[in-house]
């Protein structure tokens, strides 16, 4: 295998990021192969090569399936809405193509399932394949887990993760996509709730067995977007609306296979955060926490030392030793979101030349999408849900 070569499908926020990616992956690391995004593709051709210039991707076309059948691509790199995921990456996988599929996996449960089969299968042809969840390549996030996995934090008890965002506080913030539920899925809880399922899970190496949870959608309606505005404007008052067929919010408690309680939160509306993605994990010897918005940073308690010793200390996750750290910069000058999509680009090439399985798998993605329909068919039944007798509404 002398190159890589990536079709990416999707010119969004996403496709944006993932062409930065495939481009700084091979100039900080070390890698056995270089990938090289030389084909980009959208729904609309003239807006495809103009942003295919932009993103300096030689190639672009508006249609993925000539891009599958094409014998020079090795990589599809999937960074469209949820609702084209499951067709896009089977006929990859059934063309012999790595995949790469932007999280949540899927739409529903049975899509994911299906994909996770799939990828199983093209496993054992050679062909692998991996969910987008970003955060895994935070380098604190995955010195935390180091923390975990060498038994700094003892039995874990709790997890509690919040992930808060406010670009849809207003009521006039424009109608996306991410509100509509027949591209998205779902809403706040499969956009970024899934983040924090997929952390939690992947932290803590322990599946989420039930939970128990409420969903709420505060603005029902939203104005159509004003393209000369752009997504974090504000769309015009008399602007038509759509309606919104999402969750602005979801809350849930869940119980995890080793024991551990868990408390989720996830919203859209939290004013003031525009991107809080917080987990604390608390075992019998220690506790990790983090918080997105010092991304750089994780707390660790060791509760093992004499007691007048204990306390949280930040560990600034910038040294050499600390995971993907050392390819970039001095110790103490930080990294930023992009970041995790170059580390999640080193880490499919070398696991795709390296014949090994990449995480997230799609099963483990699919463990996620089992986790959001739970969610889905608990708020809906409300089941668990006990009124508080005597309250006055
Ligand atoms: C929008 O809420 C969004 O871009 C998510 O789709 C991403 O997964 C998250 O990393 C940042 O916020």
């Amino acid at each position: 295998m002398a190159a890589l070569r990536v079709a990416i499908i999707g010119t969004g926020f996403m496709g944006r990021m993932h062409a930065h990616a495939w481009r700084t992956a091979p100039r900080f690391f070390d890698l056995p192969v270089t990938p090289t995004a030389t084909l980009l593709v959208g729904s609309n051709a003239a807006r495809t090569a103009l942003a295919a210039a932009e993103f300096g991707i030689p190639e672009s076309s508006d249609d993925w399936r000539s891009a599958i059948a094409r014998d020079d691509i090795d990589i599809v790199d999937i960074c469209t809405p949820g609702h084209t995921h499951a067709e896009i990456a089977l006929a990859a996988l059934a063309a012999g193509k790595h995949v790469l599929c932007e999280k949540p996996l899927a739409n529903d449960v049975a899509e994911a399932e299906q994909m996770a089969e799939a990828a199983a299968a093209a496993t054992r042809r050679g062909v692998f394949s991996m969910c987008g969840f970003s955060y895994r390549r935070t380098p604190a996030l995955a010195l935390a887990k180091q923390l975990i996995d060498t038994g700094r934090l003892g039995e874990i008890r709790h997890v509690r993760a919040q992930y808060l965002q406010d670009w849809l506080t207003s009521p006039d913030a424009p109608f996306t996509w991410r509100l509509d539920r027949e591209r998205a899925g779902s809403g706040t809880l499969g956009d970024i709730g899934a983040h924090s399922i997929d952390t939690a899970q992947w932290l803590t190496g322990s599946t989420i067995t039930g939970v128990s949870a409420m969903l709420r959608t505060f603005v029902t309606s939203r104005p159509r977007l004003d393209e000369r505005v752009g997504l974090g404007g504000h769309g015009s008052a008399d602007a038509p609306r759509e309606a919104v067929t999402v969750d602005d919010a979801a809350a849930f408690t869940a119980t995890f296979a080793d024991g551990a309680l868990g408390v989720f939160e996830a919203t859209r509306m939290a004013a003031g955060h525009r991107n809080a993605n917080r987990i604390e994990i608390n075992g019998d010897r220690g506790s990790v926490a983090f918080d997105f918005s010092f991304m750089n940073e994780v707390q660790f308690h060791d509760a093992t030392l004499p007691s007048h010793e204990q306390g949280f200390r930040r560990i600034d996750a910038t040294e050499p030793e600390h995971p993907y750290a050392g390819a970039w910069w001095p110790a103490g000058h930080g990294l930023g979101y992009e970041h995790l999509f170059t580390h999640q680009a080193v880490d499919f090439v070398r696991a795709v030349t390296e014949g090994r399985t990449p995480h997230p798998s799609f099963e483990e993605a699919a463990q996620v999408q089992r986790v959001l329909a739970a969610v889905e068919t608990s708020a809906a039944s409300e089941s668990r849900y006990t009124p508080v007798e005597g309250a006055r509404s």
